[in-house]
């Protein structure tokens, strides 16, 4: 059923607001959830019911909006002036966004370097003032709360405790969407939130009876970042998905309790496996996702190897931001010969070989 309300109004009943409750809002949430076409037959698994919750399709392009139309919205209720937010980049863009929309101020802190274009790109334009730290993101994320303890700033990482309630919703869509909940979410683990939230989101739509299940929960770290799989936090956390350059998780323990409970797990893949299932999402379904995404995807590929999924489960992948946040990674992964041809026809048919 189409609506149109703010996705706070949709889902009221179960969110931390009231009718005084100012609500800033950019058209977040009720993204599509696309059913595979290829994939399953490609990684051997022809009847898997596979489907593509596809997040990155929201205002800012990653699934940040759900919880920051919740967080910005709060702020503002609360007299907030100023919010500050240490970010990976989707956190970053988000904030910015919605803080500009709200008539707030909004200051990120961006590991210097490590931050995919299009984010950088988004947090700059909608004119949020940037700062660009010596250092990763777990520094980051320790300077704001520092610095929020000292300055009247209102942190807006999932440290917020309305970030989370709010991202929620997308385990609420998932199961309007199917009539049901999956048997399997997989789904990118960086800083935790994520699969807290969607725990949260299952276990409260069951409570309410709109829901007969909930899903285990398949979380995945990238290998050379992965804190919660090895059991101790990553001084120095690496890898080609920057989104997801993590090496000491915020919400730890309820993603780690989150997994468990659902009977689910938290596990971790290569860069080489996340940049396999990047590349088969763009050329199997049509697919354009951020590499910290495609680790869901990675994540189940591994799993259907290690034959622990039923061949008829019916699995969702979170797929957590857009591909146009990264062109970079795209462009070097994928050698395209841009060498211009002439306009003439006949060099033209001889290059395409027609
Ligand atoms: C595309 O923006 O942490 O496990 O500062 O951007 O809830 O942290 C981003 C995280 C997955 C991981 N996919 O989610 C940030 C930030 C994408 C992301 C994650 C992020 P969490």
């Amino acid at each position: 059923m189409y609506t149109d309300l703010p996705l706070i109004k949709r889902y009221q009943e179960f969110l931390p607001v009231t009718e005084k409750t100012p609500l800033v809002t950019l058209g977040e949430g009720n993204t599509p959830l696309v059913q595979a076409a290829n994939l399953p037959k490609h990684i051997g698994q022809s009847k898997l019911k596979l489907y593509f919750k596809l997040e990155g399709l929201n205002p800012t392009g990653s699934f940040k909006d759900r919880g920051m139309t919740l967080a910005i919205s709060k702020a503002l209720e609360a007299g907030s002036r100023a919010v500050i937010c240490a970010s990976t980049g989707n956190t970053s863009a988000s904030a910015a966004a919605f803080a500009i929309k709200a008539g707030l101020c909004c200051y990120v802190l961006l590991p210097s370097g490590a931050v995919a274009l299009g984010k950088l790109a988004q947090a700059i334009l909608y004119g949020a003032r940037v700062i660009a730290l010596d250092g990763n993101f777990d520094q980051a994320l320790d300077m704001v709360r520092q610095l929020a303890a000292d300055c009247p700033l209102t942190v807006v990482n999932s440290i917020n405790p309305f970030r989370l309630e709010g991202q929620k919703t997308a385990a609420f869509e998932i199961v309007d969407q199917l009539g049901a909940a999956p048997t399997h979410l997989f789904i990118p683990v960086g800083n935790a939130g994520n699969i807290s939230a969607y725990w949260r989101g299952f276990k409260a739509y069951k409570r309410s009876g709109r829901a007969a299940s909930t899903p285990a929960l398949l979380g995945f770290e990238a290998e050379g970042s992965a804190a919660i799989v090895r059991g101790y936090p990553i001084a120095a956390p690496e890898t080609i998905a920057t989104a997801i350059r993590i090496g000491n998780p915020a919400s730890w323990q309820e993603a780690a309790q989150a997994a468990s409970e659902s009977g689910g797990k938290i596990d971790s893949v290569t860069d080489a496996e996340i940049l396999d299932a990047y590349i088969l999402l763009a050329r199997n379904e049509g697919i354009f996702c951020e590499p910290s995404s495609a680790a869901s995807v990675a994540g189940l590929i591994k799993h259907c190897k290690l034959g622990t999924i039923a061949p008829d489960a019916t699995v969702v992948c979170v797929l957590t931001g857009h591909g146009l946040k990264d062109p970079n990674t795209a462009m070097n992964l994928v050698k395209a010969d841009l060498t211009p041809v002439p306009a003439e026809l006949t060099r033209l048919k001889e290059v395409m070989k027609l």
